[in-house]
């Protein structure tokens, strides 16, 4: 009996992984952006070029206030549809810099929380990126009590029924395998977890910017509320699976203790 109980921790585990199986900590990733400044006054590629986008375009700014190590976004005016946004679309920018083409792997990972206001159609916090030269990109949203992500041109919705309004950080990791296949852990949970790399997520968003772009936060009339960042971390060239939950491993301690103590019996 418990060994049976092992045996499907064990395939859980494996599927849980799909065929993302090298995992690295976002902490050790090569591109830290951890909010305790603005992050496109940053330059960490060394390229002499700022590596996110700064200022207003197209009534789209760059969040401004960095207090505490978190990035807030600042809603004012409180009318209309004011838009805050981490953007990479400007010439040398981090992701044009290091992603070579549509097919150059890379992983993000970002902390986020709801502080208040009112979400919009498609939530509170978005994030659409598109590789230079890709034809497709990926498009996840945090709403109040869902994820939703972008495939075939409508919304699929995963962990219905969580409290992602509580205030308290949750995070999101991509991660992109090239050919137009995605992976997604919220919370280090791999939300497309039934999928192997030649059915995974497809970027369902179509194409916004085939020179390279990723854009975070508040970009489309669909996205309302306010938030903070606490940071994004980045690293082109692996797509990289999230570090199991301690909670996971102390579950697979737990099953490897039931095996031993199956065996003496
Ligand atoms: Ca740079
Ligand atoms: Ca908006
Ligand atoms: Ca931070």
């Amino acid at each position: 009996m418990k060994f049976i109980v092992l045996s499907t921790f064990l395939a859980a585990a494996a599927v849980a992984h799909a065929d993302l199986i090298v995992t690295k900590h976002s902490s050790d990733f090569t591109y830290l952006y951890e909010m305790d400044v603005n992050p496109s006054g940053q330059d960490l590629d060394s390229n002499t070029t700022q590596d996110w986008f700064g200022g207003t375009a197209g009534g789209s700014t760059i969040p401004q206030d960095y207090t505490g190590g978190v990035a807030r976004s600042d809603q004012n005016p409180a009318s209309g549809d004011p838009q805050n946004l981490f953007r990479t679309d400007i010439g040398g920018s981090i992701t044009r810099a290091t992603l070579a083409d549509a097919n150059t792997p890379w992983t993000m990972e970002l902390s986020a929380r709801k502080t208040g206001g009112t979400q919009g159609v498609d939530g509170w916090f978005g994030v659409a990126m598109q590789n230079p030269g890709a034809s497709f990109s990926t498009r996840v949203n945090f709403e109040d009590d869902r994820i939703s992500y972008r495939t075939g041109g409508t919304y699929a919705d995963y962990l219905v029924g969580t409290d992602f309004a509580d205030g308290a950080f949750h995070t999101m990791r991509i991660a992109y395998e090239g050919s137009d296949n995605y992976f997604v852990w919220i919370n280090d949970i791999l939300l497309n977890s039934d999928l192997t790399s030649a059915g995974a997520f497809a970027g369902g968003n179509g194409s916004f910017n085939t020179g390279g772009s990723w854009f975070m936060g508040d970009f489309s009339g669909g996205i309302g509320g306010d938030w903070e960042v606490d940071y994004i971390r980045y690293e082109a060239g692996t797509a990289f699976a999230a570090v199991p939950e301690a909670s996971e491993l102390a579950l697979f301690a737990l099953g490897a203790l039931s095996l031993a103590l199956y065996r003496r019996k």
